[in-house]
């Protein structure tokens, strides 16, 4: 009687086994299948059919559910501040530019470009930021930032009627990093004309003489040195939406 619910037992167990073993096979070849499929698709902007579908399905909802301009992101006090910042990302950098007679060139539309100095922007109304800048490489740190609001800057521009556009793009220099990014997030309080950091002159290699500072955005759309920023109702061309990446890099 004993052995006899031994033998059911192993019997039931056996069964069970060779079960969930056909189930796991069945499972791996249509992962492998799908897998395969997956990598037969066309890119769409660097990123496989599917994934851009999935990060446009992200930037939906993200753009859609999560952003509010009434959001603030965190910020901190200023002694949290890293004092020495770490520094990510040379694109557009590595080319001497004359800085002394560098000047901000804001297309207002096509064939009126308005030239601003450093010091123009210096003499709008000054704010600074204290926030946790992440990078989508997985690393983030507190930073102290200061310079002006885009929105005052848009205000003292008179660019309210550009700033009814869909998107911002800026790029530097010398044209080899760039971004675009949507209004709302650029008009957002917390986004800045970027020109100090721990309220010293910016590094060069941080982007001297004017960056971006979104806290709303990952570090990729935190643009250094600006060169040229323009309007626009379609996407601007973006340096890591071209290699894969999300376009809308929202948090
Ligand atoms: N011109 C330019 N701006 C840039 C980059 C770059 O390569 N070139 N890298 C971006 C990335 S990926 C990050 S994380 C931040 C890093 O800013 P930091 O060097 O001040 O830390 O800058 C962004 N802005
Ligand atoms: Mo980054």
């Amino acid at each position: 009687m004993k052995n006899e619910s031994i033998l059911v037992n192993d019997n039931f167990v056996k069964r069970k086994t060779i079960f969930s073993f056909v189930v796991f096979i069945l499972f791996l070849c249509v992962s492998i299948f799908a897998w395969k499929k997956l990598q037969q698709q066309p890119k769409v902007d660097g990123a496989l059919t599917t994934l851009r579908k999935g990060l446009e399905l992200n930037e939906f909802i993200f753009a859609n559910f999560m952003f509010n301009d009434k959001h603030l992101s965190k910020v901190y006090a200023k002694n949290l501040a890293a004092a020495r910042v770490r520094v990510n990302g040379d694109v557009g950098l590595k080319n001497n530019i004359d800085t002394a007679n560098w000047k901000l060139n804001l297309v207002k539309s096509i064939g009126d470009t308005l030239q601003i100095t450093l010091a123009e922007i210096k003499a709008l109304p000054k704010t600074e930021i204290t926030f946790s800048f992440k990078c989508i490489e997985g690393w983030s740190q507190i930073t102290n930032w200061g310079g002006v609001r885009f929105s005052d800057f848009v205000n003292k521009y008179g660019l309210s009627k550009q700033s009814k556009m869909k998107y911002v793009g800026m790029e530097t220099p010398d044209s080899t990093y760039y971004v675009g990014i949507d209004m709302p997030s650029m008009m957002q309080e917390q986004t800045i004309l970027c020109y100090e950091m721990n309220g010293q002159a910016l590094p060069l290699n941080q982007g001297y003489p004017l960056r971006l500072i979104i806290p709303v955005k990952y570090g990729v759309k935190h643009l250094k040195r600006i060169g040229t920023l323009f309007f626009a109702d379609t996407k601007p061309r973006d340096y890591w939406y071209e290699l894969g990446y999300d376009y809308y890099c929202g948090m």
